[in-house]
């Protein structure tokens, strides 16, 4: 019988053939993939626990965010989580990150307020992620709290809740300037905040110039880039902020060029129509970088698993095109509950990787000359002759290289570490 999993032999046949395939467009598949395997994806933890960190067991998830689904297994304490992450990383090909929410801090079970969290409750992360190998990159939480109850926390109109969370947010960036020197690359610390009205306000001024004051405050003290990098996410709407949000796209590209900061474009916080491939040699052309939350709206800003689609492709090419990889950040955002968690991060991140290899396997420069000569005859017939070449024996060479299952293959890992693991969990 033939078995369900292609031997390595025959990954490598295939590949050889690819290899030649491409070499005949003059790319080289030897190259793309030394790209690719020094290209690090930021894994959000939240996946693993659908957003409810390690506060109080009975949390409930604000900031008009949803993580629908009751499929078993979530993560309920911290070594549970870094378990469920040993076990997406060892099936996702290359080295990666971590991307890490203050509501995942240790506290030894004391009750510490966010605005007084410290590195101290990051050791364990810090350790493991040093054991691991996995940069560290930081969030703070300005949802889920009493503190945020009222819809709004950095452009509230109360001074007192503005203070909280300016210093829940500094408190951050000094845990993330820790996390940096000690792993060694810089950590990105976003700034996502919920903020927004339901129904059309009547001064929608007044919360941005609020907004703007705080952060200057959070960004007063400078810190080494070396080590902590700030970067500020936009979004059009959320529940319960559907007329009016604050930090929306305009207000937050304003921000970080006129401060030097990143800027983060979340893939579903825009009109369901618009796309952030088209964004990014607009906003490079006046930020050095940029943080992608890599997600996917289904009709409204759902965070689904991010799955192989045109639109992953388009900014997978746009980064690779405008060579801009070292420029961009690349995390993943989403939360569904309704599948195996593990297997919804080992999905995302596989097909993030696959759109950034097809990308890395294109006749660039012959694409390009074709389009400066005006041949958009040749162009067209030529991006879709592509679709058709071999990336997937590439892929499936890549993942043998790296040690990690080819294909689905993964699946049957992830089979047993739900049966052995996750449906222990009750
Ligand atoms: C919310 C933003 C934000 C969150 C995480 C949990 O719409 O996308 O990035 O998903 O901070
Ligand atoms: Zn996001």
């Amino acid at each position: 019988m033939m078995s369900n999993h292609p031997t390595d032999k025959q990954i490598q046949d295939a590949y050889r053939l690819a290899k030649e395939r491409y070499a005949m467009l003059s790319v080289d598949t030897e190259q793309a993939l030394d790209t690719l395997a020094h290209t690090p994806i930021s894994l959000h933890c939240w996946q693993g626990d659908d957003v409810r960190g390690f506060e109080s067991p009975d949390v409930e998830l604000g900031g008009g965010l949803a993580a629908t689904g009751n499929y078993p297994g979530r993560a309920r304490n911290a070594n549970e989580l870094r378990r469920d992450l040993d076990k997406a990383y060892s099936l996702i090909p290359g080295t990666h990150r971590l991307n890490l929410h203050s509501i995942y801090a240790e506290t030894g079970g004391q009750k510490i307020e966010r605005n007084e969290l410290g590195p101290e409750h990051f050791s364990a992360w810090i350790a493991w992620a040093k054991e691991k190998g996995h940069g560290i990159d930081f969030n703070p939480t300005c949802f889920s709290h009493p503190m945020a109850e009222s819809g709004f926390t950095l452009s509230s109109y109360d001074e007192g809740i503005r203070r909280f969370w300016i210093e829940h947010c500094i408190a951050c960036r000094k845990i993330g300037e820790h996390v940096g020197r000690e792993l060694g690359t810089p950590c990105v610390t976003n700034i996502w905040v919920p903020d927004g009205f339901k129904d059309v306000p009547v001064d929608r001024k007044t919360p941005r110039m609020l907004l703007k004051d705080s952060l200057d405050n959070i960004l007063a003290e400078k810190i080494d880039p070396r080590y902590n990098l700030d970067s500020v996410e936009s979004k059009l709407f959320g529940i319960g902020s559907e007329s009016y949000v604050v930090g929306s796209h305009e207000f937050y590209l304003g921000y970080a060029i006129a401060n030097h900061i990143l800027l983060c474009l979340d893939s579903g916080h825009f009109h369901p129509t618009e796309v952030i491939s088209d964004k990014l040699s607009s906003v490079l052309m006046f930020l050095d970088e940029v943080l992608l939350h890599v997600s996917r709206g289904v009709r409204w800003d759902s965070d689904h698993v991010v799955i192989l689609s045109d639109e992953l492709q388009a900014l997978a090419q746009e980064i690779v095109r405008g060579d801009f990889l070292p420029r961009v950040c690349i995390g993943l955002d989403f939360f569904d509950a309704s599948i195996n968690r593990v297997a919804a991060w080992v999905i995302g991140a596989r097909n993030t990787m696959r759109a950034l290899l097809m990308a890395l396997l294109e006749p660039i420069d012959h694409l390009r000359e074709l389009e400066v000569s005006g041949d958009y005859t040749a162009r067209l017939a030529l991006l879709e002759e592509l679709k058709g070449l071999p990336f997937g024996a590439v892929w499936d060479y890549f993942c043998l290289q790296q040690g990690v299952p080819v294909g689905i293959g993964f699946m049957d890992e992830i089979r047993e570490y739900e049966k052995r693991e996750l449906s222990k969990r009750t």
